[in-house]
């Protein structure tokens, strides 16, 4: 199949002309009737370029880290590729250091390998991008299926919605090949997808959270294997997740609306809780943003989560920290500096109170204004 046009590649219903988004709710509800079953229509548009591609070694890759929408978009694109006769290897980046990451890879079986292990060389016919930038792939992309903006162009075709989940997408695709849910490897994905969708919407609860979110969740839970979805929601929490909540409740400074904490040196494999307890001081009454420290790795790894729709995260992380980003209610700064990397303790402590003192004036600083 001849490489499709800029017009193809970006997925848009006729009738609304020029936009290069995917309609969101507000959208589609503005619609037509006609409108609304041509949208219907539209479904899985990349599966005629996917059933011409060559996939006989295809890598699927994700986003930064390693999260359930990014695992279950990767898992459901395998079954894909191997539907359609090819061979796939998904790859993440960052590290399983969530705990309940690493309970729905055990649980559901999944292998997928670090990007170090990717080589370009090694003759790739297919490289698929789903849940994250593919513009952080070793190479330009064949596909992007995705629920984030991107930055750049895929060599072939992109699907792009901005909606909760990439998992929900992906859910599309494989009604429409026909995967069947039904029997004990469906059951599974059918899992995989539910927490993808759950923790990407936040239980349907974030602006994005479209009704094709709905209707993949709704699905997906009537499918799942209910022991295994148990056991993935329910994920033993270890002993350090307790440790660290007294650290960080310990070391706080509040002002005003504003919570800000260190939890001191951790290592990688514990690197996920900074977020969580970002996220859980940021529930307590009073409190409207959290911003959580910790040295993770010789980097300074800074979470911020907000409830106060008047603070733009993206901006604050950029300005307080110069570096990272976010969206909506969650940001995140990781500053790598190697040169704190194997430090005698001694001078690592000092380091970090050095750095923590440093992020708290900067954080407290920058939000001075919004309390
Ligand atoms: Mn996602």
């Amino acid at each position: 199949m001849d490489k499709p046009s800029q017009k193809e590649r970006i997925v848009y219903p006729e009738s609304l002309g020029e936009l290069t988004e995917y309609p969101t709710d507000s959208v589609v509800d503005s619609m037509s009737d006609k409108t609304k079953s041509q949208r219907v229509t539209m479904t899985a548009p990349l599966l005629p370029f996917l059933r011409e591609a060559d996939l006989s070694k295809t890598a699927i890759f994700s986003g930064h880290g390693v999260d359930p929408d990014g695992l279950s978009s990767q898992a459901t694109m395998a079954t894909l590729v191997e539907m359609l006769g090819g061979r796939a290897y998904s790859f993440y980046r960052g590290s399983f250091n969530r705990p309940q990451n690493i309970t729905m890879r055990q649980v559901l079986g999944l292998r997928p390998q670090h990007e170090t292990e990717f080589n370009v060389e090694d003759e790739w016919s297919c490289i698929i991008s789903v849940d994250g930038p593919a513009t952080a792939c070793p190479t330009t992309p064949d596909f992007i299926i995705d629920h984030h903006e991107q930055a750049g162009d895929p060599k072939i075709a992109s699907d792009v919605r901005f909606i909760g989940a990439t998992a929900a997408i992906m859910w599309e695709y494989a009604m429409e090949m026909g995967v069947n849910f039904e029997d004990e490897f469906g059951s599974r994905l059918a899992t995989a997808i539910c927490i993808g969708i759950k923790t990407d919407t936040k239980d349907g609860t974030v602006d994005s959270a479209s009704s094709l979110d709905y209707e993949a969740l709704a699905y997906c839970l009537s499918k799942k294997d209910n022991e295994l979805y148990k056991q993935i929601l329910n994920f033993p929490k270890p002993l350090y997740y307790n440790d660290m909540f007294v650290v960080g409740w310990k070391n706080k400074t509040i002002e005003g609306s504003f919570l800000v904490t260190g939890l001191g040196i951790i290592p990688e494999s514990r690197g996920g809780v900074v977020s969580d307890i970002a996220e859980r001081f940021s529930e307590v009454d009073g409190i409207r943003t959290t911003v959580v420290v910790a040295m993770v790795n010789g980097s300074i790894d800074i979470s911020v989560r907000s409830t106060n729709s008047s603070l733009d995260v993206n901006e604050f992380v950029r300005k307080a920290f110069g570096v990272g980003g976010g969206k909506i209610g969650a940001g995140r700064a990781r500053i790598p500096v190697s040169l704190f990397e194997n430090l005698p303790k001694e001078l690592s402590l000092e380091l970090w109170d050095t750095l923590y003192k440093i992020v708290k004036l900067k954080a407290l600083a920058f939000t001075g204004d919004k309390r």
